[in-house]
């Protein structure tokens, strides 16, 4: 799908300040995937989309996880997890998106996974570090970025399960595990 109609599709979808988010994550997981050597056409579109089900009524998206069989555990956790499998199914069955690298990149921007491809630590990252983003410990992971995509991730998951602790919610265990494996990846690398 070109660029402007798919931005079109996701602008409809979401609030203005919404829509600008997205347009940093495009621009940051461009840069990420020209650094890292992703696909940079999969890269804008995933960007695009990533966000696509985030403003939806809460019991809508409840609704969908169940219908459509996704992970039961996820209706125990915090309801800011459930835009990402929405999204992904929505980007799918409403926008035409059928890549599924793109769409897995999608379903796991919030929470993370163990083994994660290329492309979904890119739009992981670039979530994090879009250029809109300003929370303590953003310009750290800004900065790792430019060297190291697994570097930055592992400070990105830190920071994100740091700040659950911090708050007494419960953590999705998919973040603990894409955590471990980032983790192993880099002692692996030395
Ligand atoms: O949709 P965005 O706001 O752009 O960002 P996102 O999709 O990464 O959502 C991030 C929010 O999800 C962040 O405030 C933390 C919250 N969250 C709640 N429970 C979990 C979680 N994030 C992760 N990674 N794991 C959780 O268990
Ligand atoms: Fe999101
Ligand atoms: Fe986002």
């Amino acid at each position: 799908m070109e660029r402007q109609r798919a931005l079109e599709l996701v602008r409809q979808q979401m609030h203005e300040k919404r829509y600008i988010h997205t347009l940093g994550v495009v621009e940051a997981a461009i840069a990420l995937a020209k650094r890292y050597g992703a696909d940079e056409k999969k890269a804008e579109l995933a960007a695009i989309f990533h966000d696509y089900a985030k403003c939806r009524p809460i019991a809508e998206m409840e609704e969908i996880i169940k219908r459509e069989g996704m992970a039961a555990e996820l209706l125990e956790h915090n309801k800011e997890l459930w835009h990402a499998p929405v999204g992904a199914y929505l980007a799918e069955t409403e926008a035409g998106i059928r890549d599924p690298e793109v769409l897995q990149a999608i379903l796991y921007h919030t929470s993370g996974h163990a083994g994660m491809s290329l492309l979904d630590k890119i739009i992981y990252v670039a979530d994090y570090i879009e250029p809109g983003r300003s929370f303590p410990g953003v310009e750290e992971v800004r900065e790792l970025a430019e060297q190291s995509l697994n570097q930055a991730l592992l400070q990105a998951l830190k920071n994100t399960i740091r700040f659950l602790l911090e708050r007494n919610q419960t953590v999705y265990p998919d973040t603990f595990h894409a955590y471990n494996a980032v983790l192993k990846e880099e002692q692996q690398n030395g």
